[in-house]
């Protein structure tokens, strides 16, 4: 049993507010000496391609490559990283990825048009991204299931060609993320990373394919690269640490709520797990749980840094308030650990991804529910939404007029340009006005 005193808070307590927001806050550190390093590396990869990736890879991953041929994979190298995968393992990637291929088959985003009286056509047509990046972090933080929750949904949307990098550091490869990209159908493989793999990506080089978007975690090399080149490609969210609140009306075992904190906790030392409960002597178990757990688990020090730092134990006065709380973290996992989590669910207004009832375990959202993993955090589900086909897809509008509605519809636009003191809008519009 070890002892670990985690934050308690109370809805009652008069600074509540401002405990919760200390709670919360969460910058991501950007440090200029990091912002120097990445904008250097960037500059030159742009200007002399191939060679500066070289230079870069053989520095930073401790490699001795003349090309970036050498960097690349084959797709032959994926399918025999695919095929040397144990068969339990095999069959439990082979599994995740075909539920959450056909739970993204339902995102795709279908185009259409009307017709008005005149003949006038209006619509939006969907078309997937020509070429995407996906940024795979070598190292600790190398997910097999993030290539799925990210290779999927660009491959659902249509994605002309998928190309993922990943660093090797030692030229060590990591045969689960190269079995996992042989399953989603990842196109190109180059064995690449930090910054220097951003550039090349955003920029192209002689033998790196430029693409449209870049996606992915990655340090903080990568992130602030990604930030960087976002304009000349497109980027996905710039994720924080993980994070879960469970709301519980304290019936659940608590060992199962102290697990599910655990799990989040056991990604980093800056993740945060915070557990909601009407029932104090119910927080009293679940800590008691924690405390009794925590030395059985094998990344013991992380759980306990993000236990001991960010966890926090909240004790509102109903459900109700359970839920106002919740919506006001806005959290990336929220698990509704209660009996009836169908009618608790109208008063849940932001969250990633909300876990209804007690057998709903985060993890397995983690992994193989289906709907992705990639989630917004830092209390950004209050305006965004799960990385999903929509953010490999792009819409264009489409305007077709008949000549009797350019004839009439120019009238409007002929007043509203003149209004604009815009002459040659208002006459072209005018050309087109029948007599
Ligand atoms: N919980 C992480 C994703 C992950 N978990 C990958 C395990 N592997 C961020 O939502
Ligand atoms: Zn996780």
């Amino acid at each position: 049993m070890s002892e670990l005193s985690i934050t308690r808070l109370t809805t009652s307590d008069a600074d509540f507010d401002q405990k919760l927001n200390a709670l919360l806050a969460w910058e991501s550190v950007s440090d200029k000496s990091v912002n120097k390093i990445v904008d250097d590396i960037l500059l030159d990869v742009k200007n002399r391609g191939d060679e500066a990736v070289v230079e870069y890879t053989n520095r930073f991953d401790n490699t001795s490559v003349e090309s970036v041929a050498q960097l690349m994979l084959t797709q032959a190298r994926l399918q025999q990283a695919l095929d040397g995968l144990p068969t339990e393992q095999r069959n439990a990637l082979e599994k995740a990825a075909e539920r959450i291929r056909r739970y993204h088959d339902k995102q795709r985003g279908e185009s259409w048009s009307y017709t008005e009286d005149d003949g006038t056509m209006l619509g939006q047509q969907v078309t997937p991204l020509d070429r995407v990046g996906l940024y795979v972090p070598g190292g600790k933080a190398a997910y097999p299931s993030s290539v799925l929750m990210n290779a999927i949904p660009a491959k659902v949307a249509g994605v002309g060609e998928l190309i993922m990098v990943v660093p090797t550091p030692n030229g060590e490869l990591n045969e689960l993320v190269l079995a996992a990209a042989c399953l989603a159908g990842v196109d190109k493989v180059f064995t690449i990373g930090g910054a220097q793999a951003v550039a090349a990506l955003a920029y192209g080089t002689q033998s790196v394919p430029k693409v449209d978007k870049i996606v992915g975690p990655g340090n903080i090399f990568v992130a602030t690269a990604k930030r960087a080149v976002f304009g000349a490609v497109g980027i996905d969210m710039i994720a924080g640490p993980s994070e879960i609140l469970v709301v519980c009306d304290g019936k659940t075992d608590p060992d199962w709520i102290a697990m599910d904190l655990f799990s989040q906790a056991e990604h980093d030392e800056d993740a945060q797990s915070i557990l909601v409960c009407p029932n104090a002597e119910y927080l009293d178990a679940v800590e008691a749980s924690i405390s009794k757990l925590l030395p059985t688990m094998e990344r013991q020090a992380i759980i306990e840094v993000s236990m001991r730092e960010r966890a926090a134990l909240i004790h509102v006065v109903d459900m109700d308030e359970a839920a106002e709380v919740s919506n006001r973290i806005a959290p990336e996992h929220l698990e509704l650990s209660v009996e009836d989590p169908k009618a608790m669910l109208p008063k849940i207004r932001h969250a990633g991804a909300i876990f209804m009832g007690r057998y709903t375990a985060e993890a397995l959202g983690d992994y193989c529910a289906g709907p992705n993993h990639v989630l917004p955090t830092s209390g950004t589900a209050r305006f965004s939404s799960p990385l999903g086909v929509y953010d490999f897809q792009k819409r264009s509008s489409l305007i077709m007029f008949s000549e009797d509605g350019a004839s009439e519809t120019g009238k409007i636009a002929s007043v509203l340009a003149r209004g604009e003191s815009l002459t040659a809008h208002a006459r072209s519009a005018e050309y087109r006005i029948k007599d």
